[in-house]
């Protein structure tokens, strides 16, 4: 079952992961480097031994489609991923004066009082992200993240390069380029994103009428990120191979630093003594043909009946 590249890498890690600080302060078991493959023909890799959100996934890759960078959309479609990063950036200006929210993620896992306050005041965030335009712009904006860098890389001249535009132009143009790369990566502007990008750079091959891609992450919450990562490139490759007429091929997941947090460790356990189900398949709308134009409502997950959602606190 394909699902077994994921159980065996949460294995791996119980079984060899060294004890690493990490910037948050959660700590974690860690590994250096690791590759996982998804044959995607065999079915779309969403986990079934927990629920995983196909929506979220899919309204969140729609957003870093669209060239977006503001929380804003997230919100009007019910996601609620990124909400953390632009609420630390809000509670640390000068201009939020509501009660302490030192360290929210961490206290709040602990703390079911504090919970209840931090909970408040992110609706009431929401709330001003969705209704006041000024706010949003200053507080719902995440900076350069996935969608500008994708979208409109800055360059020295001035202009923008459109690096996902060119990548599809360049599969349907010239299939066997071994340059059909993506960066998120951008070293000018990393200081400026909430969250350097942790899915770093893809690259797409074509061979055999097959569209496969391979994923760079330099940092992987192997819990809670990781199965949302899967999916989303997963998906990613089934909408670049439906724009451009080929099937799909593999997704190869390579890793940098690889990592199960440690209030995550009796989630991952509860999790290893489950058994994979059958994989869901992906619908896409098949009057709509470019990614550009695809919207949420054009995608859908049949045959989904996975084990029930295992929950865990991020790390922010
Ligand atoms: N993380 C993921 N996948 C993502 C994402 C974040 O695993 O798509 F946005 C995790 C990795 C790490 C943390 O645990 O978020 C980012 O922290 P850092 O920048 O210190 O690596």
């Amino acid at each position: 079952h394909p699902e077994y590249a994921y159980l065996d890498l949460l294995q791996h890690i119980l079984d060899t992961g060294v004890k690493k600080e990490d910037r948050t302060g959660t700590g974690t078991i860690s590994i250096f480097g690791y590759q996982m493959r998804f044959d995607l023909s065999k079915g779309f890799p969403l986990l079934t031994t927990k629920r995983v959100p196909f929506k979220l996934i899919a309204s969140e890759l729609l957003w870093f489609i669209k060239g977006d960078t503001n929380i804003r959309y997230l919100l009007e479609h019910n996601n609620h991923i990124w909400d953390e990063w632009a609420f630390k950036k809000w509670v640390e200006s000068s201009e939020y004066n509501g009660p302490d929210m030192t360290d929210f993620g961490l206290r709040a896992a602990k703390d079911e009082e504090f919970a209840k306050v931090l909970d408040e005041q992110m609706k009431i965030f929401h709330e001003k992200v969705l209704t006041d335009d000024e706010f949003s712009k200053k507080y719902g904006e995440l900076g350069p993240v996935y969608g500008k860098q994708w979208r409109s890389w800055p360059s020295d001249n001035g202009e923008t390069i459109d690096q996902l535009k060119n990548v599809i132009e360049q599969i349907k143009r010239n299939p066997n380029s071994r340059r059909l790369i993506v960066s998120a990566w951008n070293p000018a502007e990393v200081d400026e994103m909430a969250l350097p990008p942790c899915h770093t750079l893809f690259q797409f091959y074509v061979a055999e009428g097959k569209l496969s891609c391979q994923l760079y992450q330099r940092s992987a919450d192997v819990f809670l990120g990781v199965p949302f990562n899967i999916a989303s490139y997963a998906l990613l490759t089934y909408l670049i191979a439906h724009e451009c007429g080929l099937e799909v091929g593999e997704f190869i997941h390579s890793f940098g630093d690889t990592h199960i947090y440690l209030n995550h460790i009796e989630q991952v356990k509860e999790q290893l003594s489950r058994e994979p189900k059958a994989l869901p398949t992906l619908k896409i709308n098949p009057e709509k043909k470019s990614v550009f134009d695809i919207e949420l409502d054009d995608l859908s997950i049949e045959g989904y009946d996975p084990h029930p959602t295992i929950k865990a606190p991020v790390a922010v």
